[in-house]
């Protein structure tokens, strides 16, 4: 295989386009695909970045049990037993399946119809429900379905865009760009940013307002009420096409705007721009569906479209930004606990329908447990079986030590995995190996609703299989080999596209039927499309909903405080997220040397006035303390969040790092209705850990750490970076530490000045060490340079040992060409102020664009200085 390929971006919910060109030696150039509607030939770094990831040597080759190498017939006879023999020992509802958005739409039916038509259970969630469930239940209060109903070019033809709860600018690059772009093109168009952090998507708002955290329901009662009262009400509409009104407004009249914290001033600009502007889009992601009150959430911001009659047509509407690759595919194949396949629900037709046409032997009947629940229901014995595909949720479930506690109690625990390790992995007993991104063939569905290919460009590595076969194999093996007789995933997608279509008649919108017949060649070279809608593909233009009615509800949303308030002991509020350059639990985006500059440590954001009165300082390492667990983090000081609320990454885990699996800490309350926990808001409390040395290693062998207060790795180039600190005397760590550096970079070790140590062989360094009594954020960069060369002159060996270059000073900033912010703002010391100036100098900003308002953002700082 040398031809390029066409296949889709396996990161965020916006589903680029994407060229692949194998190098035909396990590798593959990576492009951006230039027809794909949703990019356009663009890229984000983390995509940009994919070629990193593709090696084999962390991947998990072949099924394991309990450690031990197995055949897959071993393996899956294991499983089926296990299956079989729990389910007639204890029910069908003591097994469970936890799935996930990563998951091709193939696989993921496949997962779905095993464990709901033939297993008699609905014990089946995906981590969708930590990501978007809370805008299923949203839509599906207000519209009757659960409908996306706009597109990505209505961001470009609004007039006015607010994003709440998203950082667009990180988590939804391209996106984000589409939109930068909009804007210079139109400048009359508005942003308005709803987050109580300064993210880096406030540097193209014209508005950004900080409310406090949870109290969204609350800003758009005040929105909603301010509409009616400036007379901005769409009558027609509301009268022909909705119901509920009068109730709705009543609680947004009633809401008091002062549970906001914002100043009086501001909410009353975003209600004028808001009432002034016909085409408004309101994108809205975690910051909303992440809270115990995310369902109110959605509705009350669904209610201020369905008021002014602002949906399905151009330049308009809601919209539920979908963070996984396949959340959309998730939803049309129903692998939610509590819904049905293509669309539908566990009411007695749904339940009649979907049964018959999968000919089901043992149909469950009643939805299953939920994401949190599932594993409450492990941990307490009650589920005795689970299979875990593609999520990582000892990682990412919230009081993550409870997740774990409950896969190693649990007598028949399996994984699906691509890789060899990771927090899951490591509790599980049976270990099945997965195809991964460059491997797969199947499709993905983008937040537009936009199906897409997903097309194998690399061989299938040793005995690694697709999840939709594995599934089939077990299926087989327990006597339902008809039912999942595929010979391939074009065979699942036609079943699928035939069940959307399957006694529809318009009465569900998800209906891809026309595809039921689509031959096996025209399935290979599908392009992107965009599912259902009217003409113009969008829904709802014509006021036509799915209630029995064909109305949407306005829904009366009571502003509520978040289930866990802050208290004397825990007086911080935990919000939690993503960073730039990393992919959830790192274990792709870890593998990239490019993406580890960006963010090399797991930090906790902390407001200069918290910090201070914890006698923390910026690179201090503190303990983050709620009443479900602990982390410990590297501390960043900084005034982009609110007094009382401190903010860390979702993404490191126990095998990057001592303590930074933040989940650990966060609290599993959940939105009464959807089921989805509050991962943005815990009460914590943070303390500095007194450090009596911190350091840094460059080694070209993984190191193995001695026990330590805290450590953090990542990868470089050739090399591995750990960034350490402890308690110990210093003298004590320089020797354990040196020890343990050697043993696994033999050589002849050179003592410098400062703490510095290094191995040096034949002239290349093999290792490079520093410890000291204080951090030195610099370190690693100031170290990396020396590890590219082959060779050391004498001068560089002094300069390594005694002195040390700042030419990559400040870390990473863009991730294309390696630009350290320390280049870019010499750029501005010479004189440039431009965007377009510093990529001329420096080609900073120039390809992917994400790091472009990072840039602006020094740019901003300097021309303030040279202001005052
Ligand atoms: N780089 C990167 N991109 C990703 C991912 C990744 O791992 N890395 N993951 C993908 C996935 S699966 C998802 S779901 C998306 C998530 O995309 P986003 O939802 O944009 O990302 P988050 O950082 O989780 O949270 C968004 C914002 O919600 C804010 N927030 C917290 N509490 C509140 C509140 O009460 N109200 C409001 N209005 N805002 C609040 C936070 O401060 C944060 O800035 O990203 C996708 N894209
Ligand atoms: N505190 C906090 N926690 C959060 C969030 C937050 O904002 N804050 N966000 C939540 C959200 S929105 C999400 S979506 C989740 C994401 O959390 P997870 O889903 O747990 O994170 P990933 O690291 O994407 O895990 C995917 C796993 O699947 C493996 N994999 C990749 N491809 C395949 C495949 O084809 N088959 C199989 N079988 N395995 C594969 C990968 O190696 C990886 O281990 O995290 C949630 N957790
Ligand atoms: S925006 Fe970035 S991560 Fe998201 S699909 Fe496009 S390239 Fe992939
Ligand atoms: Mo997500």
């Amino acid at each position: 295989m040398t031809a390029a390929v066409h296949t889709t971006c396996p990161y965020c919910g916006v589903g680029c386009g994407i060229v692949a060109t194998p190098d035909g030696k396990g590798g593959a150039a990576i492009a951006a695909d230039h027809d794909h509607p949703a990019n356009r030939g663009r890229l984000c770094s983390k995509g940009a970045a994919l070629g990193e990831t593709l090696s084999l040597e962390d991947r998990l080759l072949h099924p394991e049990i309990d450690g031990q190498r197995v055949s897959w017939e071993v393996a899956l006879d294991t499983v089926a037993e296990g299956l079989r023999q729990t389910i007639e020992a204890h029910g069908p509802d003591a097994v469970a399946f936890y799935v996930s958005g990563q998951l091709l739409t193939e696989d993921y039916y496949a997962a779905n119809k095993l464990i709901k038509g033939f297993l008699g259970t609905a014990n089946i969630d995906t981590n969708s429900r930590l990501c978007m469930a809370s805008s299923v239940a949203g839509h599906k209060r207000a519209f009757g379905s659960d409908t996306v109903p706009g597109l990505y070019e209505d961001f470009e033809r609004a007039d006015l865009v607010v994003l709440v709860g998203s950082n667009l600018a990180w988590c939804h690059p391209v996106l984000f760009q589409r939109l930068e772009a909009a804007r210079l093109a139109r400048p009359s168009m508005k942003v308005v940013v709803v987050d109580p952090r300064r993210t880096e998507t406030c540097d193209i708002a014209d508005l950004h307002l900080p409310l406090k955290p949870g109290s969204d329901v609350a800003l758009f009662n005040v929105l909603l009420a301010g509409l009616a009262d400036r007379g901005v009400v769409d009558r027609d509409f509301v009268e022909r096409h909705t119901s509920d009104l009068a109730a709705a407004l009543a609680v947004a009249s009633a809401t008091n705007p002062a549970v906001c914290g914002l100043p009086r001033s501001d909410i009353d600009t975003f209600i004028d721009w808001f009432a002034r502007t016909e085409r408004v889009v309101t994108l809205y992601s975690q910051g909303v569906n992440q809270s115990s009150a995310g369902v109110d959430k959605v509705n009350a911001l669904i209610n201020c479209h369905l008021l002014t009659g602002r949906i399905g047509r151009p330049g308009m509407g809601p919209f539920s930004i979908t963070g996984q690759p396949n959340a959309m595919g998730g939803r049309e194949v129903g692998a939610l606990s509590n819904t049905l396949a293509a669309h539908m629900d566990f009411g007695p037709a749904g339940i009649d329908r979907v049964a018959r046409f999968w000919r089901a032997t043992r149909m469950a009947t009643k939805p299953g447990l939920k994401a949190v629940e599932l594993f409450e229901a492990v941990r307490a014995g009650r589920i005795k079986a689970v299979w875990i595909m593609a999520t990582n949720p000892v990682a990412s479930l919230p009081d993550a030590d409870a997740v774990r506690e409950a896969l190693r109690g649990c007598e028949f625990s399996i994984v699906s995995e691509a890789i060899r390790a990771s927090d899951t992995v490591d509790a599980c007993r049976i270990r099945l190996p997965a195809l991964a991104w460059a491997e797969k063939d199947g499709t993905v569905t983008n937040s537009e609703r936009g199906i897409s290919r997903q097309r194998p460009f690399l061989p299938q590595p040793g005995e690694a299989r697709q999840d939709w076969w594995i599934l089939s194999e077990v299926a087989r093996r327990l006597g339902h080999g008809e039912a999942f007789a595929w010979r391939g995933v074009a065979d699942i997608f036609r079943e699928h596209a035939a069940l959307s279509g399957f006694e529809n008649d318009g009465t569900r919108d998800f209906d891809i039927g026309a595809y039921a017949a689509i031959d096996d060649t025209a399935y290979d070279a599908l392009r992107p499309f965009v599912w259902g809608g009217a003409a113009d593909r969008r829904f709802f233009g014509d006021g036509r909903f799915f209630h029995a009615d064909r109305r949407a509800r306005f829904i009366a949303t009571t502003p509520r405080l978040p289930v866990n308030a802050p208290d004397e002991s825990r007086p911080l509020i935990l919000n939690t997220g993503r960073v730039r350059d990393q992919w959830h639990t790192m274990t792709r985006t870890g593998k990239s040397v490019r993406l580890a500059g960006h963010r090399p440590e797991p930090t906790i954001e902390i407001h200069p006035d918290d910090a201070s009165a914890r006698g923390l300082g910026d690179g201090d390492i503190a303990e983050v303390t709620s009443l479900w667990g602990r982390g410990a983090l590297r501390v960043h000081v900084t005034d982009s969040l609110r007094r009382g609320e401190v903010f860390g990454p979702m993404h490191w885990t126990a095998q990057v790092s001592r303590a930074g699996r933040i989940n650990a800490a966060v609290n599993p309350a959940v939105d009464p209705i959807s089921g989805q926990p509050e991962l943005k808001h815990t009460p914590v409390e943070i303390r500095r850990l007194d450090m009596r040395w911190h350091g840094t290693i460059l080694a070209r062998r993984a190191v193995m750490l001695p026990q330590i207060s805290y450590w953090a790795r990542i990868r470089g180039a050739g090399y591995h970076a750990y960034m350490v600190a402890g308690d110990q005397p210093l003298a004590v760590a320089q020797q354990a530490l040196s020890a343990a550096v050697r043993t696994a970079n033999p050589g002849p070790w050179l003592a410098g000045d400062k703490g510095v140590g290094a191995v040096v062989s034949d002239g290349r360094v093999e290792a490079v060490l520093t410890l000291g009594s204080t951090y030195e954020a610099e370190a690693r960069d100031r170290f990396a340079p020396f590890m590219a060369l082959e060779r050391l002159t004498t001068g560089q060996r002094n300069e390594l040992l005694h002195g040390g270059t700042d030419m990559h000073r400040g870390g990473e900033l863009c991730a294309c060409f390696g630009v350290s912010r320390g280049a870019v703002e010499a750029a501005i010391a010479d004189g440039a102020t431009s965007l377009a100036a510093i990529g001329a100098t420096t080609h900073a900003g120039t390809s992917c664009g994400s790091c472009r308002p990072e840039i602006r953002a020094l740019l901003r700082a300097a021309r303030l200085v040279r202001a005052a």
